[in-house]
């Protein structure tokens, strides 16, 4: 059975003043951390490479093209993957791509221990909003810079362990998990930025914020019998507060590591992936007690439609 070390590099704030090749240094530093703990598998946040732009709004979307990469890798990200191919370390990282064709996504790669990509993710639950919003106390324009993702919830067989990417906000869906739990998935990676105020609630607390962020990568855990992998860019980034709380699930649901700063900081859980097989085979053995023909309206239907 495989059993690996894995790897979760929060990274604290990032600046729009901060060039590509500081924050790939930083990266480089964390890789080189876990790597000394015997990481074999690093999992960075959510548009690792930037601050998170969408919170500024830009009349002319192009403005934004600056943020994106049009390859990967690419001049600025080569030594991450020339250090973690020859450290023999796996990595996974967001970034916002911009394609041949013009088109932009928010996505993340994976690659095996060779330093080659072996998988791609665009996220598919774009939050926030298209226009300018007066009323909210800062910006998440999301869907005004990216497209929903085109590639769907794919695994990849990675180190003998079935892997699959999520991004951020995918984490609050079940439908993320159950679709990669479905592929037989044993560890969801999951970049994210979250910021720490909600932007529509004010009062709603960092601790209520926390406390989702645990629950749904919890439970989306547990109930595909997969081990989680969550990852935070946080700390005041250009005067925006972005939360932490990077964790790593094991597939019973429970929080196995958890960064305590909000810095860039490495987290490591030794994963048994044998863990995974009971729970597929007894409560969530999905053959023997799925029941499809009740779970039409799930995929066919978005809002809810209330009986008046
Ligand atoms: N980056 C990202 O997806 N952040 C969202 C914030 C939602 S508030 C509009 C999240 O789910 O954490």
């Amino acid at each position: 059975m495989t059993t690996m070390i894995l790897g979760g590099a929060q990274m604290g704030p990032i600046q729009q003043a901060d060039s590509r090749a500081a924050v790939v240094a930083r990266m480089v530093d964390l890789l080189r951390a876990a790597h000394a703990k015997g990481v074999t598998m690093l999992v960075y946040p959510e548009l690792a490479l930037t601050t998170f732009f969408p919170r500024w709004y830009a009349e002319d979307r192009a403005e934004m093209d600056h943020w994106f990469e049009t390859e990967m890798p690419n001049g600025a990200t080569a030594p991450l993957f020339d250090l973690a191919r020859d450290l023999g370390v796996a990595i996974t990282f967001g970034y916002a791509e911009l394609t041949p064709e013009g088109r932009h996504f928010n996505t993340s790669i994976l690659t095996n221990r060779q330093g080659e990509i072996v998988g791609k993710y665009r996220k598919v639950h774009l939050p926030g909003h298209v226009e300018l919003d007066p009323d909210r106390t800062h910006q998440h324009l999301e869907k005004r810079y990216f497209e929903p993702g085109d590639l769907g919830f794919n695994v990849w067989r990675n180190g003998g362990v079935v892997m699959g990417m999520a991004i951020c906000n995918d984490r609050r869906w079940p439908e993320t998990y159950r679709e990669l739990g479905l592929q037989g998935v044993e560890l969801v990676t999951i970049g994210y930025n979250t910021p720490s105020v909600n932007s529509q609630l004010g009062d709603e607390g960092l601790a209520q914020r926390l406390f989702h962020s645990d629950l749904v990568m919890q439970a989306g855990a547990y109930q595909n019998a997969t081990f989680v992998a969550g990852i935070a860019k946080a700390g005041l980034e250009d005067g925006h507060h972005l939360m932490g709380g990077s964790i790593i699930v094991d597939p019973n649901g429970m929080v196995i590591a958890r960064a305590d700063t909000e810095d860039d900081e490495l987290i490591v859980a030794d994963c048994d992936f044998a863990l995974c097989a009971f729970g597929k085979a007894t409560v969530f053995d999905f053959a023997r007690h799925r029941r499809i023909e009740h779970y039409t309206r799930t995929g066919t239907q978005t809002a809810a439609i209330v009986p008046r």
